[in-house]
């Protein structure tokens, strides 16, 4: 049994390292923190998972000396793996908020993804690699997707041909993966791909369990559309934290007691469908705009246990905003974000806080860098924050009748209106403010969103389809991705989005709680329909 065996890992405190510390454990292993540039000396294996900006990282491996200790390992040809950030590092430079200077291991520069070629940035999702040489780590895994989240990327050259051992295509070529003798390095997240994920930990961890069959071509050929699961997430009457589902937000029984709907428990849940195939889990706290997350540990405690279990991104909402409790204590919307980071969140989703940021932002035009959209994704990276948007359809007769973007409807309103705009709202719903999805997503695209998670109340919970004149609107008003939400209720659905829109991922929740349709029938429609899905 491989259980004593023990990994250092190198995290300098400046993100979510969660994921990767449940996945280590879940293999077996138990972890030793570097404290001291001598422990990255001493370690017998180094996992360095970088996170966070390019530059703060390097000062602080400058700052602390361990960027020597660093060289001195990797020239020794000592067991390493730098993931995302941790292989970045390795290069000369990078271009982020820059040019910063790199560890210098590795010839070449690190670069922004170009999204004016209609490829969305952050690159947020399982995409394909071709393998360029035995990583010896990779083996197998050329037919599986892998899970990329990114805006920046080393792109191969004459001068690193050596130490590539994989590419990813996005847009360009970019290197996935590096390799020379003990030295490893990939771009992707194997703590959040899932089996695939795992094994390739498990081989860096475990050099017996290498086996000896050759990298193979298959399947993964591109970004996969991403089909995520959606846990509404509130404490019922009787105070227990359960997994709810409304038709159009109203999540209580139409009967005498009125109760919450109760569709089961949320860290289960989250783990079946993990199991089941879910590309994504997400968790929204729906009455976190009254509630504090902070004071609403289950919630925390949902977070850390799910996390045990699931390797694929997590992704947390509801509450992500300032906060004075009781007694007078003050909590950044910063605060809280690290607390649901730190408790196994891989991207957190602000609602109402990022509609408020907004409205004001289009008053006045300036980024004032205090909203909690604004601070959360300086820190952690716009590819770590999700907008969500509650939105209403209110139909017009005339495409003039508000000062909001407004559509053609594809089918007439109930009195045969022909214009519809979609009305922004906050608190579960309840508030219509005086914004419209369109001019919300724009304005968050550029207070840092990385991603726009796109509800849409009249179709939630409705089971007729995806809101397709809303999603086509916001999907090709942003570069960001967009994942569709609401009105799932059968696999054509899915092709149906994927088709008419250019949405990145399409969300359900109903259809997998009440086991109407099994994660693993819409994936097989999709892949029947010719749509690139991880299987
Ligand atoms: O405003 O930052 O505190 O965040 C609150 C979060 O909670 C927001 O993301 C908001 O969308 C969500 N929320 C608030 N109230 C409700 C409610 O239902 N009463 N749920 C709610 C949002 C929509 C989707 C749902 C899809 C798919 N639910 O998450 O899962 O519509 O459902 P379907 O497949 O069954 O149609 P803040």
């Amino acid at each position: 049994s491989s259980s004593g065996s023990v990994v250092t890992l190198l995290d300098y405190g400046a993100g979510n390292v969660r994921s990767l510390r449940n996945a280590i454990h879940f293999l077996g292993f138990k972890i030793e923190d570097v404290q001291t540039p001598k422990d990255i000396l001493n370690a017998e294996r180094l996992i360095f998972p970088g996170v966070g900006a390019f530059a703060s990282a390097m000062d602080v491996l400058v700052k602390t000396g361990m960027d020597e200790a660093l060289r001195t390992y990797i020239k020794d040809d000592r067991p390493f793996l730098g993931i995302c950030l941790g292989l970045q590092l390795l290069f000369e430079y990078s271009e982020e908020n820059g040019p910063v200077n790199g560890l210098g291991l590795v010839p070449g520069v690190v670069g922004r993804f170009n999204s004016s070629n209609g490829f969305r940035v952050p690159h947020i999702g399982w995409n394909a690699l071709q393998i360029a040489k035995d990583s010896e780590i990779l083996e197998d895994v050329g037919d599986q997707h892998v899970y990329f989240v990114h805006s920046y990327r080393a792109m191969p050259s004459d001068d690193n041909k050596e130490w590539v051992s994989s590419t990813c295509n996005y847009g360009d070529d970019f290197i996935a993966s590096i390799r020379r003798g003990n030295v490893h390095g990939v771009q992707f997240h194997p703590e959040k791909s899932g089996d695939v994920g795992l094994s390739i930990l498990r081989r860096f961890l475990l050099p017996n369990s290498r086996g000896k069959k050759n990298p193979t071509q298959g399947k993964a050929s591109k970004l996969a559309k991403r089909v995520i699961a959606c846990l509404d997430v509130r404490t019922n009457d009787k105070g227990d934290l359960v997994v709810t589902k409304g038709d159009q937000y109203d999540v209580r029984e139409h009967t005498k007691e009125n109760e919450v709907r109760n569709l089961g428990k949320p860290v289960e849940l989250a783990g079946q469908y993990y199991k089941d195939g879910a590309d994504e889990v997400s968790f929204l706290n729906i009455t976190g705009f009254r509630d504090f997350p902070l004071g609403d540990l289950p919630m925390l405690q949902v977070l850390r246990q799910a996390s045990e279990n699931v390797f694929v991104p997590l992704t947390v909402g509801g509450g992500i905003r300032d906060f004075t409790d009781a007694n007078g204590r003050y909590y950044s919307s910063l605060e809280v974000a690290s607390e649901y980071f730190r408790s196994g969140a891989d991207k957190i989703s602000i609602g109402s806080d990022a509609a408020y940021a907004a409205e004001e932002y289009l008053k006045t035009k300036v980024k004032t860098g205090k909203s909690s959209l604004e601070q959360i994704s300086r820190v952690y990276g716009n590819q770590a924050v999700v907008v969500s948007i509650d939105p209403r359809r209110v139909y017009l007769k005339s495409p003039n009748d508000v000062e909001f973007k407004t559509i053609r409807v594809t089918k007439p309103g109930p009195n045969g209106e022909e214009y519809a705009w979609y009305q922004c709202t906050v608190n579960g719903g309840r508030e219509g403010r005086p914004i419209g999805a369109y001019e919300l997503a724009k304005a968050v695209e550029e207070l840092g969103a990385g991603e726009i998670l796109l509800n849409c109340i009249d179709c939630d919970g409705q089971g007729k389809g995806f809101d397709i004149d809303l999603i086509k609107l916001i999907s090709d008003a942003v570069s960001i991705p967009v994942i569709a939400s609401s009105g799932a209720g059968a696999v054509e659905h899915f092709s149906e989005v994927f088709t008419e829109s250019n949405a990145s991922a399409a969300l359900a929740a109903g259809i997998f709680h009440r086991k109407e349709v099994p994660i693993q029938s819409v994936k097989r429609h999709l892949l029947k329909e010719g749509i690139e899905v991880r299987m």
